[in-house]
């Protein structure tokens, strides 16, 4: 494969470069860098969103929706969709995925899925490279669907400017989404599927965490399906990333920069202690088993492979 061509292709916008830059990052973790280091200046302009929560809440059809309503108002808009229970499923999205690919220089919306498995632990850096070539490829605003935490999932916060919690009524979801820990990274809760019943006792919920937190994340009511309430979601969505606390936003790069290196670092290190360690671990790990050596021990002697 032609690198220097894809790269050429994706700051030309071009969507099949597009692609291929991403397929390349997701299976050459240690071959990454030849598509980031030559776009990377082209970055730092896309707004990045999270869109998280259980699966069947409606992320995808949100995030359909959210797309179209971001895109009606002339800008471009990249999605990436983790979502290892749901890949941007459901009838009509589905339809509307295929035909947005096929539209998508058009229609200026490009879906992309990313898969989970077999990634261990490194979707984090390709979802991360994802956004980079998205970006270099001029779309405005990112929308990242995710259900959130779990150990195969992206830690969202490392990768998004803004973050959606998206909550159904009824079911003991609120319940559900409290213990998972998920409320803690929301700056804003979309009550979705409001055409059910319970939704004031949700955000009554939400009231409360607000006030226990000392927070004061915003709800939105939605439904999805038809539409309803994505309108002030979206402009409320924009108006933080255009005018909100700038301070907030650039603060919350610097901490993922700093993230994404280290991550970068951990993946090559153990790639290269792999690499050199040759049987040296399996040999050393029955040691460990028996107890004649710590893991710490063992560790440090990887380590020392590492500066040779
Ligand atoms: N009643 C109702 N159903 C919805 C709403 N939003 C999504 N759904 C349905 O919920 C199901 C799961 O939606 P999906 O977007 O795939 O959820 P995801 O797993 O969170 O991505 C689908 O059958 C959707 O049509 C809504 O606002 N109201
Ligand atoms: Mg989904």
């Amino acid at each position: 494969m032609d690198i220097d061509s894809i790269v050429k292709g994706v700051l030309h916008q071009n969507i099949r470069s597009i692609a291929k830059a991403i397929t390349f990052v997701e299976n050459n973790p240690s071959k990454a860098h030849l598509i980031v280091n030559p776009i990377f200046e082209k970055t730092g302009n896309a707004k990045v969103f999270g869109i998280t929560g259980s699966p069947g809440a409606g992320k995808s059809t949100l995030t359909d929706k959210i797309a179209r309503m971001i895109n009606r108002k002339g800008f471009k808009v990249g999605v990436i969709a983790i979502d290892p229970s749901s890949p941007f499923t459901g009838g009509a999205v589905l339809g509307d995925r295929i035909r947005m690919n096929s539209l998508s220089t058009v229609e200026g919306i490009y879906i992309r899925s990313m898969a989970t498995r077999g990634m261990l632990g490194g979707l984090n850096r390709a979802c991360l490279d994802a956004v980079d070539i998205l970006d270099a490829a001029g779309f405005d605003y990112i929308l990242i669907e995710t259900v959130g935490v779990g150990q195969d999932e992206v830690d969202i916060v490392k990768v998004s400017d803004l973050n959606l919690v998206v909550l159904v009524p009824g079911m003991g979801d609120d319940i559900q989404a409290l213990k998972a820990g998920i409320m803690e990274i929301a700056d804003i809760f979309v009550v979705n599927k409001c055409d059910r019943n319970g939704v004031d006792r949700l955000i009554t919920v939400l009231n409360h965490f607000n006030t226990v937190s000392e927070k004061d994340i915003p709800i939105f009511q939605t439904i999805a399906t038809n539409g309803k309430g994505i309108e002030e979601l979206v402009e409320y969505m924009l108006n933080v990333v255009q005018k909100g606390n700038k301070e907030d936003i650039a603060q919350r790069r610097v901490e993922r920069l700093k993230y994404r290196i280290f991550k970068i670092i951990q993946e090559k290190a153990v790639d290269t202690i792999n690499e050199k360690s040759k049987g040296f671990l399996s040999d050393t790990l029955s040691n460990v088993v028996s107890r004649g050596k710590t893991p710490y021990e063992v560790a440090e002697k990887l380590m020392e492979l590492l500066c040779k």
